[in-house]
């Protein structure tokens, strides 16, 4: 497959550091060749619910703009999941018809109302759902995903407002404790939300969404989560059903916080398989 990857090196929109240098050491060792997209620190106002966003908002246009010079399948290497806004827009941008699915330990549907830390990766879903306003994506001049067509996979920690806001917009939510045993007809579900009235969809996955024992490199651990069968169901039943696949985020590896470098491993198998 032709894939062109975007390393997004950043951190902004979460409080803690090490995200910014996970897209590179992923992409070192498997010697693949990238596109680069780093931060620049902008001055700030001093706004509690929305930290780093001018910076934010400036690495995200940088990221949809380089994402929409392709054709080819795009790949975001995160960084925190604060950078999917751009690739989730620039790919809705690309290809008008297209669903979501978030494979994710949380559901990052908070709005600057309801967010309780602040950090701005805990909102890229509903900011690409249009329920955000749209202070965080200014830059994008296009459709917004149909929430509707928005499947939230393997969620394990939605915080009550989110859940609220969540049941309000009709997102489908997956919860992995419903999903555990049941993986693949789950996916099979998933893709039928995201795809009806669709031509494709557009992946985004957290590796927060894997059980942190295996996983422990990721910067907001949730217990539980996907074992590495349920991480090969997964990815072997997207590369299945690539042809209905726009575009594919892997986000949030947080090598300060690994062990041994599992999820390292964990990440470049599943990149890997996504690129072969
Ligand atoms: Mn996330």
């Amino acid at each position: 497959m032709i894939t062109k990857i975007f390393n997004a090196n950043t951190d902004l929109g979460v409080n803690k550091k090490g995200t910014a240098l996970g897209p590179k050491i992923i992409s070192e060792k498997m010697n693949l060749e990238v596109v680069n997209i780093d931060y620049t620190l902008l001055p700030e106002k001093d706004i509690k619910n929305k930290i780093n966003i001018n910076s934010i908002n400036h690495l995200n246009e940088k990221i949809y703009n380089e994402i929409l010079k392709t054709k080819d399948f795009s790949i975001l290497l995160g960084g925190d999941h604060s950078t999917s806004i751009a690739s989730a827009l620039a790919s809705i941008k690309k290809e008008e018809k297209l669903g979501i699915i978030w494979i994710d330990a949380h559901g990052d549907y908070n709005d600057f109302n309801t967010t309780i830390t602040g950090n701005i990766h805990g909102v890229p879903l509903a900011t690409v759902c249009g329920s955000n306003g749209e202070e965080l994506s200014y830059f994008h001049n296009g459709n917004y995903y149909n929430p509707k067509n928005a499947v939230i996979f393997g969620a394990r920690d939605l915080d009550e407002k989110e859940k609220e806001k969540l049941e309000k917009d009709n997102v489908n939510v997956f919860y992995y404790d419903d999903i555990k045993n049941n993986i693949e007809n789950s996916l099979k579900d998933a893709f039928k939300l995201a795809l009806d009235g669709n031509d494709k969809i557009h992946i985004s996955f957290d590796l927060d969404s894997i059980n942190p024992i295996l996983a422990p490199g990721v910067t907001v651990p949730v217990k539980d989560g996907f074992n590495l069968e349920d991480v090969e169901i997964i990815i072997n039943f997207i590369k299945d059903n690539i042809s209905k696949v726009n575009s594919f985020d892997l986000v949030e590896y947080n090598p300060l916080f690994d062990k041994d470098e599992k999820t390292l491993e964990i990440a470049t198998d599943i990149l890997k398989k996504i690129i072969e």
